[in-house]
């Protein structure tokens, strides 16, 4: 901690991943300040920092004070092409982030798993194909809702770190991890990143700065993840669901396989007997199982693995099954493509529960998927923005039942219910972001989890 000791340090923003760092400088006995948007009547919670925080900044004057500061953490919600962060490093200020913060201090190796969807289910796979070795320990965090800062101090060197790495938080690394994974990249946060190309560079930093003993896996089947390997000067692997590989995992047969460099070919598991739902967590599983076999787990270890996991909350999570109708949770798609994904998934006819916030997001391909699928009902959950996909998917000449505006979980619910038969599916995959009417995705999937269980004991 000797390089921040005598310097003046803030946190700007004063999230999960913030706050998570105040403790850790805390236990240090590093004093810092703290400067987020929001006004001081929403940290009812001040009280408890005072202790060591020296200056709190609230509200539209919250980035007044950079010059103040020597070093300054950036929230990931705080963009650092900011143009007063920028102001600010250019007069000397050092801005950093937690997940930077981290990188630099962490004593184990990390593999690092970006995408635009899917990095939680494959980090969380992963974590659960090594729960056999061949690390001491395996550490998970990042995007996943665990700032890694938490355990910075518990590491050893026989550990691992599997981090999940949104573009918030590559955007300024300056280190990459042992292992990176390139899932599939499309395009999400336009709202923050401007542009697709901002975004995907901001991404790109998980191999930038790899070595050349270091690791990477992307995914063959996007043309955009395969572009990464040409920032990258480490080992390259693969995985594909359509064909075969160099190195890495794919699928043939209806079986997952590994390829070592050897040509060795060896069969892992039958794609029937994984726990996950859809063609895009045969990706993620192929994904982690080429992440597994890069850092040394054996092959019987992924069978086991890969059977036992089901996958994770608010991901087409099962909920329960009503009069003969089935009920999932997807509340963490919050794009289309997840929601395109998640239709994907199912043969049955689904009353698609969607809508909420659409950061920009463009929704002509989603509305194609709800007209040729088999979404005969569909439940729109009132937003601010109007009527953006409403319009958009009676433009493609969607004919089901619709309900727009709808103000309320608990509504739109009954509102599926009013349409579905025995068979169907009724499915929470909003293709939005929560705000608006939930705080997040886990309060969005919470209120459809648990109105569909107040069904469940009538
Ligand atoms: N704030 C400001 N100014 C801003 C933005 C935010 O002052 O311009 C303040 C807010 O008032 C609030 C705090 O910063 O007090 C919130 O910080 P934050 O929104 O940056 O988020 P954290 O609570 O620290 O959570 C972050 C990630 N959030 C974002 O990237 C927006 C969480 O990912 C992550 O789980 C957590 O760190 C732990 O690493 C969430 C997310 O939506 C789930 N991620 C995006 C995604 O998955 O698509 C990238």
């Amino acid at each position: 901690m000797k390089e921040l000791c005598d310097k003046r340090v803030a946190l700007l923003g004063f999230g999960l991943e913030n706050r998570s760092l105040g403790k850790y400088l805390a236990t240090h006995g590093i004093p810092f300040s703290v400067c987020d948007a929001r006004l001081e009547s929403e940290f009812p919670e001040k009280h408890k920092w005072n202790h060591i925080v020296e200056n709190w900044h609230f509200g539209t004057t919250y980035l007044d004070h950079l010059d103040n500061f020597d070093v300054a953490f950036r929230t990931p919600g705080i963009n650092a092409q900011h143009p007063r962060l920028v102001g600010a490093q250019v007069r000397g200020v050092s801005i950093q982030s937690q997940t930077r913060f981290f990188f630099k201090h962490c004593p184990s190796p990390i593999v690092g798993i970006t995408g635009t969807k899917g990095k939680g289910t494959t980090c969380s796979l992963l974590f659960e194909l090594l729960r056999e070795g061949p690390y001491e320990k395996v550490w998970l965090g990042g995007n996943i809702g665990r700032p890694p800062v938490e355990f910075l101090d518990d590491l050893g060197i026989s550990d691992l770190v599997i981090l999940e790495l949104s573009s918030f938080q590559l955007q300024d690394l300056d280190r990459s991890p042992h292992v990176s994974v390139v899932l599939t990249v499309t395009s999400d946060h336009l709202d923050y990143h401007g542009i697709r190309r901002d975004y995907v560079e901001a991404k790109k930093n998980i191999c930038r700065f790899q070595r050349k003993t270091d690791k990477l896996i992307v995914n063959a089947d996007c043309q955009t993840a395969t572009q990464f390997r040409s920032v990258a000067r480490s080992c390259i692997m693969e995985f594909s669901s359509h064909r075969d590989v160099p190195v890495g995992a794919f699928c043939a047969d209806g079986s997952l396989w590994v390829r070592e460099l050897s040509g060795n070919n060896t069969e892992i598991c039958e794609i029937e007997n994984l726990s996950l739902r859809g063609g895009h967590n045969v990706a993620n599983a192929l994904a982690a199982v080429a992440a597994a076999v890069a850092i040394g787990a054996d092959d019987k270890q992924l069978t086991r693995g890969l059977g036992a996991f089901s996958g994770l909350e608010h991901r087409l999570e099962y909920v329960a099954t009503v009069a003969e109708v089935e009920y999932y949770n997807d509340s963490l798609a919050t794009m289309p493509d997840a929601t395109i994904a998640a239709l994907n998934s199912f043969d049955s006819p689904i009353l698609l529960i969607a809508g909420g916030s659409s950061k920009g997001a463009d929704f002509s391909d989603l509305a194609e998927a709800i007209v040729c699928d088999k979404v005969k009902g569909l439940v729109l959950l009132k937003s601010d923005e109007g009527g953006h996909l409403y319009d958009t998917v009676l433009a493609a000449g969607f004919k089901g039942d619709v309900m727009q505006g709808c103000p309320g979980m608990e509504e739109a619910v009954i509102a599926a219910q009013g349409w579905a038969t025995p068979g169907d599916v009724v499915l929470l995959s909003p293709a939005c972001a929560s705000f608006g009417m939930f705080n997040s995705y886990e309060e969005r999937g919470t209120a459809f989890k648990n109105f569909v269980m107040s069904q469940v004991s009538i």
